[in-house]
């Protein structure tokens, strides 16, 4: 069986991490599943991607006994897991992750390279590098510092606790929780909704927002003003207008 399985139902592609005996540890055909299932998204077709995992673990991070197969660690993560981070922020739809379980290390670093964390009950989340004497990596210092404050994302980065689903939920980390019987549908009805709304303009916030973690306040407005510029010529806009004025529910193409 495929170690990341990629399925596509209507409008939402979902990218399943499938290594359940190791929680969804990273290894070369997880990197490789990962980097595929993201090109495939590419496609306009897809408006609304989901990440996540295979049994009870979403991901604890790098495969541990494969480890010491990578001579030069950072060669390593600039070859494998930095392309996978890059491509998530390129896509210009919302990419899920989908948190049904275990979550540590570098598996902590994809999720929070999404751009939505929904976590199901029995989810938790561990930083996990500090546990074993390294630093967070593939991302991990950049998106746990933007989500939770330097003074939060140090405290736990280099504690090692273990954060239950509630408590990502209540520090934003985890914009919701759901019981996990009722986690996939939830999901499921979550993407849906997002893969109806309108692509484009939803994707070109997602380059807004990370552009405005080190633009100045001239730089942003003039993002802005320019990708204004693309939404109000898109069909999704016309279409937004002409639903609001005939008082029914837009019918958006993501173009
Ligand atoms: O060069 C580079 O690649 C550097 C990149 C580094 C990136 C990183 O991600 S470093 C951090 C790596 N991850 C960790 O250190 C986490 C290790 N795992 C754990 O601490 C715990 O397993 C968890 C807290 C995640 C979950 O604990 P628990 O008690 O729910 O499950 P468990 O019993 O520990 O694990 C279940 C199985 O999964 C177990 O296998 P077994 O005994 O049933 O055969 C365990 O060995 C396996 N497993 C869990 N995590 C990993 C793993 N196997 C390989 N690698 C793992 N990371």
């Amino acid at each position: 069986m495929a170690e990341v399985e990629v399925t596509r139902e209507g409008a939402v592609q979902t990218i399943t991490l499938n290594r359940p005996d190791k929680l969804n540890a990273f290894n070369g055909a997880v990197h490789a599943g990962l980097r595929e299932g993201l090109k495939q998204a590419r496609d306009p077709e897809v408006r609304a991607v989901v990440i996540t995992g295979a049994g009870r673990g979403f991901c604890a991070g790098q495969d541990l006994t494969e480890f010491g197969e990578m001579p030069d660690v950072g060669a390593g993560l600039r070859a494998t897991y930095h392309p996978n981070v890059l491509a998530i922020r390129a896509l210009e739809k919302p990419v899920i992750a989908a948190v049904n379980g275990v979550c540590a290390g570098a598996g902590l670093s994809l999720a929070c390279a999404c751009d939505i964390r929904i976590a199901s009950d029995s989810a938790f989340f561990v930083p996990g590098f500090v546990g074993i004497g390294l630093v967070p990596d593939s991302g991990g210092t950049f998106f746990v510092h933007r989500l939770l404050g330097a003074p939060r994302a140090f405290e736990w980065m280099s504690s090692n606790r273990r954060l239950t689903a509630a408590e990502a939920h209540a520090w934003g980390l985890a914009s919701e929780v759901v019981e996990a019987d009722a986690f996939e549908a939830r999901v499921t009805e979550y993407a849906a909704e997002l893969a109806a709304g309108p692509t484009r303009a939803i994707g070109m916030t997602k380059r807004l927002f990370d552009n405005a973690d080190t633009a100045t306040l001239e730089e942003q407005l003039e993002l802005e003003a320019q990708l204004q510029a693309v939404a109000a010529a898109s069909e999704d806009f016309a279409e937004g207008v002409a639903a609001f004025i005939e008082k029914r529910p837009a019918q958006f193409r993501g173009a």
